[in-house]
């Protein structure tokens, strides 16, 4: 047997040209001082059995592997089905986990999950498949001391959600609109660079190994706007979707391909895509075969369909559960879903139109589909009914389709949050969505939706924040967005406060110089209230978008009034905001069950921060703040510049006790949030001032 222990050769993250995130080296310094005994056999293990030798080659630890035994380990971590455990601790601990004694809800530890106890000076990590043990390590990893002081009772650790998925908009040809990465503020694409994979597996490796340590198991590595070249990668290029699979496998983590639905055509030379043709079909079928030879453990499609010029069912007279289906039955057989996304919506609007409503449209597409999608398909719905803005309700869609296994999609990438030129930190937002109960206080919470019945919900989705920045995110800061994405999938009970703590003891604590106390300190003070601070500074009272159209980058109060898009505040002399009740406007509301179609209803009772994205009110209106919405706008947008300056300021002081690169990095981000956020006061406050003539009620300068 073999006895594969420390000193193994391999690159450590944080040696190499790209930042070690919170995996630098010294995250295990804990672990990699003990003697640590791995037991079990199979891909994941190995993977477990690589980082431990590292830690320990690093940090003077042990490990063993397979007899010859010896029994001193500290820690133990083992697959129960691997046998007893030489380690009379571990060994009681693996005989006492049984469902009778530890256990709640069938007892087994399932596919990702993991038992954790220290008892009698021995910690011990005990799984039912590979994946539980890769999980369970980072969770030591993430305890740091805490993991061999004092005792810690058994606790099993499961996601709460199966599916945690990533999905990075990156084309494969630099795309002359989108670039590299659309909506990308991190550099270039991971996987590709100017029409080719780029084929770098170490680069990969470390970003499967962050995925992996915040409970990431899904990707999908093209963008959901499938071009040419990217179509490709389900038949020509498959091969390329396969060697990455191949790196990110061993950290547990499935490889997902965006597909145009037009492949039949534009691949198989088929004259029709039509769902219903017998000829497409068969097509689908054999594309997805061969796919299947090729990756055994591919995850399935992500498609975009009938939206923004995309193709898909419409044009053969089907709709959206017929093209969802068509995938399904050639996934099928191979285990594998469809990822069908919801967001659907006329970008052809009339903006005269005042009947149309963005906001309904996927609700009005969806809704009456519930019960006709094949069991494989996973239905994508963004979080909320527009498009990640700062601030919008939850989508009524993800309350409307009990048949139906729904993912809630999120967006890390920052698109209309700073695009990670701003720090934004979004962990209490999503964190927000996923506790929301749309049913009302006795009633699920989104995350209850995501998780669906039995485990067989869609789960959570981000749009990826990463690319090829040496940082990882564009924003050294952003990074946490990552995390608290992967955290939150596998708990979304979280309290994104002790997320960030989680990340800070990671990504900081070890690499800082000097006393810690006050970099943990910065980093709460910047980042803890930050997309609060945005949406102060930009979008006041849920009314969103007020972008430069194309880039979204940037104030622009009127950039998309007049548009096609259908995203209006439709402010004018007396107020603004936009009527979505169903007495005078566009019945948005009923779209909700009770209570929240009364409560969004109700002038009086819709709550402040949503007041303007549900009804068009007077700016003397006055809120449950007791200020009126134009003195609100006036008063957030200062305060948010001033809350940014803070942020600059606290920055500064922690020079010297941080990486220069990262700090000098972090200072000139943020004095572009300053700038940008200056601009967005004086633009808001400025036009809200003219349309409305009302004056500061203190007297501040306007332009
Ligand atoms: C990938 C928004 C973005 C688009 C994006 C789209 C989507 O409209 O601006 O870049 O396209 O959402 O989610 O499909």
């Amino acid at each position: 047997m073999s006895v594969p222990v420390t000193g193994r050769a391999s690159a450590d993250a944080g040696e190499s040209a790209w930042h070690a995130a919170w995996l630098p080296p010294a995250a295990f310094r804990e672990l990699g001082s003990r003697g640590v005994l791995v037991h079990g056999d199979g891909l994941l293990v190995d993977t477990v059995l690589d980082e431990v030798s590292r830690a320990c080659a690093r940090y003077g630890g042990r490990v063993w592997h397979g007899p010859p035994w010896q029994v001193d380990a500290e820690l133990v971590l083992a697959l129960r089905e691997a046998g007893p455990v030489p380690n009379a601790v571990a060994e009681a601990a693996r005989l006492g986990a049984t469902p009778a004694v530890n256990g709640t809800g069938g007892g087994a530890l399932g596919d990702e999950g993991y038992l954790l106890a220290r008892v009698n000076g021995v910690t011990v990590v005990l799984a039912d498949a590979p994946a539980g043990l890769l999980y369970g390590m980072f969770h030591v990893v993430r305890l740091g001391a805490a993991a061999f002081d004092d005792d810690l009772p058994p606790r099993r650790h499961r996601p709460a959600l199966d599916r945690r998925m990533l999905d990075h908009w990156d084309n494969v040809a630099v795309h002359p609109v989108s670039g590299q990465v659309e909506r990308g503020y991190a550099g270039g694409s991971l996987f590709w660079r100017d029409g080719a994979a780029r084929r770098e597996p170490a680069r990969l490796r470390d970003y499967a190994r962050l995925l992996a340590a915040c409970g990431v198991n899904a990707i999908s590595v093209n963008n959901v706007n499938v071009h040419d070249t990217e179509a490709l990668l389900l038949t020509d290029r498959l091969g390329d979707v396969a060697e990455i699979a191949e790196v990110l496998r061993p950290y547990g983590i499935r490889v997902h391909l965006a597909v145009t639905f037009a492949a039949p055509v534009v691949l198989g030379g088929l004259p029709t895509a039509d769902p219903l043709d017998e000829r497409v079909r068969a097509w689908w079928a054999a594309a997805t075969r061969r796919v299947y030879q090729r990756i055994p453990d591919f995850g399935g499609y992500l498609v975009k369909a009938d939206s923004e010029g995309r193709p898909g069912p419409f044009a053969y007279g089907r709709d959206h559960a017929d093209g969802a289906n068509l995938l399904a039955e050639a996934l099928a057989p191979h285990g594998g879903v469809v990822r069908w996304r919801a967001f659907v919506y006329d970008h052809r609007q009339d903006w005269r139109d005042r009947s149309t409503d963005r906001a309904r449209a996927a609700h009005d597409h969806f809704a009456p589909l519930d019960g006709r999608f094949a069991d494989n398909v996973i239905l994508q719905v963004k979080f909320g009914p527009i498009d990640f803005q700062a601030r919008e309700p939850v989508s009524p869609v993800l309350a409307a389709m009990p048949a139906t296994r729904l993912a809630v999609e999120v967006q890390a990438t920052q698109e209309y949050t700073g695009q990670q030129r701003h720090v934004c930190y979004l962990g209490p937002w999503w964190s927000e969505v996923l506790r929301f109960r749309p049913w009302g206080a006795a009633g699920d919470t989104i995350a209850d939706v995501a998780a669906g019945r039995a485990g067989a919900g869609g789960g959570l989705v981000a749009v990826s924040n990463v690319g090829d920045d040496p940082f990882w995110t564009g924003h050294p800061l952003a990074q946490a967005n990552l995390y608290a994405f992967g955290r939150l999938a596998w708990d979304p009970l979280l309290d994104p406060g002790a997320i960030l703590d989680e990340w800070i003891d990671l990504t900081w604590l070890p690499v800082t110089k000097g006393d810690p106390a006050p970099v943990r300190r910065t980093m709460h003070a910047i980042m803890d209230d930050s997309w609060r601070t945005y949406e102060r500074y930009t979008a006041p009272l849920g009314v969103g978008f007020m972008v430069r159209p194309g880039h979204h980058y940037g104030p622009d109060v009127d950039g998309y009034e007049y548009t096609p898009w259908g995203t209006y505040h439709f402010a004018d002399r007396d107020g603004v905001g936009v009527d979505r009740t169903r007495a005078t406007g566009t019945g948005f509301t009923d779209q909700y069950p009770p209570p929240w179609s009364e409560v969004y209803e109700s002038r009086e009772r819709c709550p402040d921060e949503l007041l303007l994205f549900f009804h068009h009110v007077p700016y003397r209106h006055v809120l449950h703040s007791g200020r009126t919405v134009i003195q609100h706008i006036y008063d957030t947008h200062f305060a948010g510049v001033e809350e940014v300056a803070a942020m600059r300021e606290r920055w500064r002081l922690v020079a010297g006790a941080v990486d220069p690169a990262v700090h000098d990095r972090v200072a000139e981000r943020l004095d572009e949030q300053f700038r940008s956020a200056v601009e967005w006061r004086d633009q808001i406050n400025t036009y809200f001032f003219r349309k409305s003539g009302v004056p500061d009620a203190h007297g501040r300068r306007i332009h």
